[in-house]
């Protein structure tokens, strides 16, 4: 039964490409007047395809982006919270 499983997990791994996968960038966002606008933000984020995970922080004006990168890319993702009225530039990027 466990060598079965690692089989599946080796499929999926091989399936991916080898070039695509999980990369965190960090936005400074700014614009961001009250505690209701990380919400917006974290919205305009998780609509752009291949986002999986937003973490806004209203306090340090950051958002944290988790997305694949053959999917979308950092240039999208300041698109859409600056299309959103929050104009952000790249402050970190980290593959992982
Ligand atoms: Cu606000």
């Amino acid at each position: 039964m466990k060598k079965l499983l690692c089989a599946a997990v080796a499929v999926f791994v091989l399936a991916s490409p080898v070039w695509a996968g999980p990369k965190t960038v960090t936005l400074t966002v700014s614009n961001m007047t009250c505690v209701t606008c990380p919400i917006t933000v974290k919205k305009a984020l998780t609509k752009v395809e291949g986002v999986s995970k937003a973490a806004v922080d209203f306090d340090k004006k950051e958002a944290v982006v988790t997305f694949d990168d053959a999917k979308t890319n950092a240039a999208a993702l300041v698109k859409a919270t600056t299309d959103a009225g929050y104009p952000s530039a790249v402050k970190k990027t980290e593959k992982r």
